[in-house]
């Protein structure tokens, strides 16, 4: 496939945009090459700026659960758009979502909705310690909660990717109150939390990693940090940014069977536009201004189109709940199709999967935490993305995110994607 169009235009977009790009791994510094510049996208394809079609596996990095340019998401924000764009004033579709989103989700009384995934894990924490009165966090290595300074310690993600998992610019009396533990690794959080105690707020995790590429928790490791949170009194924070409405109408939740104190969302809960909430127990939330003490607030928070976009995303999925399992069952084909290939081709490798988030690892060991995904061949990883991207199949640009499908893609679109993997020489 020809990109001539593409590298032009980024060319030109680095002119004016540090790194030519608004989103660090866009740029294709982890896998070299120019980034694809996209005119549109329709289901389950790209079409970017010289006439290529793709097969799309990054879904906007997850919120794209039935396909790109969804009829009714397009069609809500159109109608609301007639009618004004801001108001930056209450708006009744606010509380439509609310209700729907917290009918969905277990464990939830109140959410309030925000702009964006890191503005919601932001203001989660603010949250928790003003709640708790505790200053410390504890975080995993590799996971990323966005790019607010708590969280750029050891983050996931693009941050890792570009080798600056600790941002310059986060200053040590932010760093310090963030505490780092091993994903997958009870014992660890454990003895963090016995040498810091009474003094940690919460701990925030993604429930299913996939900043560190995909990483699935084992259930002991889960229950365990649920055990541990209730019994010193620490906030369990999970970032459902990319599992929230994912995995199943209550996430990860539901799917783990775990509760968590507060949840945060982003991306899927405005159906594609910059969305992010954050919900707890009523007990929890009334902390929030202007109820209680702890100060959060924004213009564009529960802005009209977002929210319609958001309204019309969530219906869908509620009124239609096997849509969940259809994904996965796709997942699950084209888990069994890559793995064929590459072990069929003698290529190392590891595919971590859940529901209908998958990543393949190109290591002979088990990745459990960040160091096992960060041992993964990196050059090896450059071979499969840029074979693939050859053959039209679009796949996150670094080795350290997730693929997301969506339920546009057919058993024809996968059965091709395995057939590109299939030409790849490595
Ligand atoms: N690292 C982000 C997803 N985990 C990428 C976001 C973007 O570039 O849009």
């Amino acid at each position: 496939m020809i990109y001539q169009r593409s590298s032009a235009l980024f060319a030109e977009a680095k002119k004016y945009i540090p790194g030519g790009v608004n989103s660090p791994v866009r740029a294709f510094k982890a896998v070299g090459g120019d980034p694809i510049f996209v005119k549109k996208a329709k289901g389950a394809y790209l079409y970017d700026e010289d006439g290529n079609k793709l097969i799309d596996y990054i879904a906007s990095w997850g919120p794209l659960i039935l396909g790109h340019a969804y009829g009714p998401v397009i069609d809500a924000v159109i109608d609301k758009a007639r009618k004004g764009t801001s108001f930056g004033m209450p708006t009744e579709i606010e509380t439509k979502l609310a209700k729907l989103a917290i009918s969905m989700v277990p464990n939830m009384d109140k959410i309030r909705f925000v702009n964006s995934g890191t503005e919601a894990c932001m203001s989660a924490v603010r949250l928790a310690r003003g709640y708790t009165g505790k200053d410390k966090i504890i975080k995993f290595a590799g996971c990323y909660h966005g790019h607010s300074d708590s969280f750029l310690i050891e983050a996931g993600s693009g941050a890792v990717t570009f080798g600056s998992p600790n941002s310059p610019g986060v200053t040590q009396g932010t760093a310090k109150d963030t505490l780092l533990a091993t994903y997958n690794d009870l014992k660890d959080v454990e003895t963090l939390v016995e040498a810091n105690k009474g003094e940690i707020a919460a701990i925030i995790i993604e429930p299913i990693a996939g900043n560190m590429g995909c990483i699935v928790p084992s259930d002991s490791f889960m229950k365990g940090l649920r055990k541990l949170c209730t019994k010193e009194s620490v906030l369990l924070i999970f970032d459902e940014v990319m599992t929230g409405f994912r995995l199943a109408r209550g996430g990860a939740q539901e799917v783990l069977n775990i509760k968590a104190d507060i949840v945060t969302y982003g991306k899927v809960i405005g159906g594609g536009l910059p969305v992010g909430a954050f919900a707890a127990k009523a007990e929890i939330m009334d902390y929030l201004a202007p109820d209680g003490p702890v100060y959060q607030a924004g213009t564009l928070s529960g802005n009209p189109l977002a929210m319609s976009a958001g309204l019309a995303m969530l219906t869908a999925l509620n009124n239609n709940p096997e849509v969940f399992q259809s994904l996965a069952d796709k997942t699950e084909y084209l888990h069994k199709g890559i793995a064929e290939v590459l072990t069929e081709k003698g290529v190392a490798h590891q595919i971590n999967r859940f529901g209908s988030m998958i990543s393949v690892h190109f290591t002979d060991n088990p990745v459990i935490d960040f160091a096992s995904s960060a041992k993964g061949d990196n050059e090896t990883f450059k071979t499969y993305f840029h074979g693939m991207l050859d053959k039209g199949i679009y796949l996150p640009p670094s080795a350290f995110e997730s693929y997301f499908l969506n339920d546009a893609l057919s058993y024809a679109d996968l059965d091709t994607t395995v057939a590109a993997l299939k030409q790849i020489k490595f």
